[in-house]
């Protein structure tokens, strides 16, 4: 037997709303306001809690060791932590702001994941996505694979590639720009890879922001994962949406088993695109919602489809959207006229993520997921399975180091790297992870 895990990142202790990603409306629209990471975490752990509840594998993913003081060092700030964090916050508040960042806890850009059944070994291959679009977040991908690796930790059924080469040539989100299909988990499926940008020899790119997924990154992960060419389809990304804030695919497009959900604008050749897939795949339902119907800017506005697509069993899915969809008028009339019994799509949660979703980060952004057999799923390490004591337990460890309320300013707080280390270390303990942390590693 073989099924979808999410593992959800669990919101790290320095939370903010630091305008660090041009492109990501909410991102630059949300800079400078007040953030409380404690409510993100525990709104995080709520959906984990929820999905779990149904049924669901759900795993949790631990966040980074923040602020990163090493690349400031890179950077030629010297002196003791505190001497460091003293000179950037008076000199470059936005670079202590951007190693300050709790953006690994969009986990669908930890990296890109293809199971057993699809690559040249049998086993499970993730590649860990490089982020080199964003300064912030290209900071993660060192922490990411050591995180993987401490998790998926059985060499013989897992294979974790580090991120591809840091080139503009070789930008890669991970899996907020990939979707496999297939008909059961445990049969091979259809790497579905959509891109922003070809490197070499492209034609068309969006104007105003950056397309951060390049064909080349993507075909590299192929390679990496032994996909056979008879089983992946390339498809780019429309570049007006990116233009209009669709920073990733996964902001207009979500998929699962033989069902696209997605917006009429979200590829630059649908009908190309759907009957590839559809050929691949041997049948691929397309639900897909009319530009007449739902705006871009209100998809972008609402997340209407940065959803989770979950398997019922019966041969439909849930939609798992924010809350944003129901103050969008056009938004909900779909959802109300669309989601209903016997359709593709027969039934809506809808969960409050509202401190994540203001850095452009909704449900499909904080999950990865990882289609596992039984055997697979037993060589995880067990403490990062999600289950009453796991929710129990981190929900205590969250209300005793997180703090209601971060703001630029806080981020000079010789406290708040303690705060951290010491939250983070306990954090390993309760996962049973080990020593995974520069701090700990040192
Ligand atoms: O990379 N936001 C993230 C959101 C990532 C969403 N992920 C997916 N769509 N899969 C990003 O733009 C904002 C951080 C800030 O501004 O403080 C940020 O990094």
């Amino acid at each position: 037997m073989a099924f979808e895990a999410n593992f959800d990142g669990l919101v790290g202790p320095t939370h903010h709303y630091g305008g660090h990603s041009f492109g990501n409306v909410a991102s630059t629209g949300n800079a400078g306001q007040a953030a409380n990471p404690r409510a993100a975490a525990l709104q995080g752990l709520a959906k984990m809690k929820a999905l779990a509840d149904l049924g669901y594998r759900q795993g949790v993913l631990p966040p980074q060791q923040r602020p990163a003081v090493w690349e400031l060092r890179k950077l030629g700030f010297a002196g003791s932590d505190e001497t460091v964090i003293a000179s950037a916050a008076r000199n470059a508040p936005q670079l202590l702001a951007s190693v300050y960042s709790a953006s690994s806890m969009w986990t669908a850009n930890a990296g890109t994941v293809s199971p057993s059944a699809d690559t040249g070994d049998a086993r499970v291959h993730f590649t860990v996505a490089n982020l080199q679009n964003k300064f912030h977040r290209a900071i993660e991908h060192e922490q990411t694979a050591r995180t993987l690796r401490a998790i998926f930790r059985d060499d013989a059924r897992f294979a974790v590639h580090d991120a591809l080469p840091m080139h503009p040539a070789f930008g890669d989100e991970g899996a907020a720009n990939h979707t496999r299909f297939a008909k059961r988990y445990d049969e091979p499926g259809v790497a579905f890879f959509v891109y922003g940008r070809q490197h070499w020899g492209g034609q068309t790119e969006p104007q105003k922001y950056p397309a951060r997924q390049t064909l080349e990154a993507s075909q590299a992960v192929a390679r990496l994962h032994g996909l056979s060419d008879a089983h992946v389809v390339y498809a780019q990304q429309n570049p007006a949406v990116i233009d209009a804030g669709v920073f990733h695919n996964d902001v207009i497009a979500v998929g699962n088993l033989d069902v696209l959900f997605c917006h009429e604008q979200a590829f630059l050749d649908r009908h190309a695109t759907y009957r590839a897939l559809d050929a691949s795949l041997g049948g691929l339902r397309v639900v897909e919602v009319p530009l007449s119907e739902v705006s871009v800017a209100d998809a972008v506005k609402s997340y209407l489809f940065n959803s989770q697509l979950l398997d019922r069993g019966d041969g439909s899915m849930r939609l798992v959207v924010p809350e944003e969809c129901r103050n969008h008028a056009a938004v909900w009339r779909w959802l109300q006229a669309h989601v209903q019994p016997g359709a593709a799509i027969s039934e809506l949660l809808v969960f409050d993520l509202k401190q994540s979703m203001q850095n452009g980060g909704g449900p499909a952004c904080l999950r990865l997921r990882v289609a596992l057999t039984d055997a697979e799923a037993a060589a995880v390490v067990p403490g990062v399975w999600m289950n009453e004591r796991l929710f129990a337990m981190l929900g205590t460890w969250v209300e005793k180091h997180y703090r209601d309320r971060l703001a630029e300013a806080d981020l000079a707080d010789p406290q708040l790297p303690r705060e951290v280390q010491t939250a983070l270390d306990e954090l390993t303990a309760l996962l049973g992870l080990g020593s995974i942390y520069p701090f700990q590693l040192n």
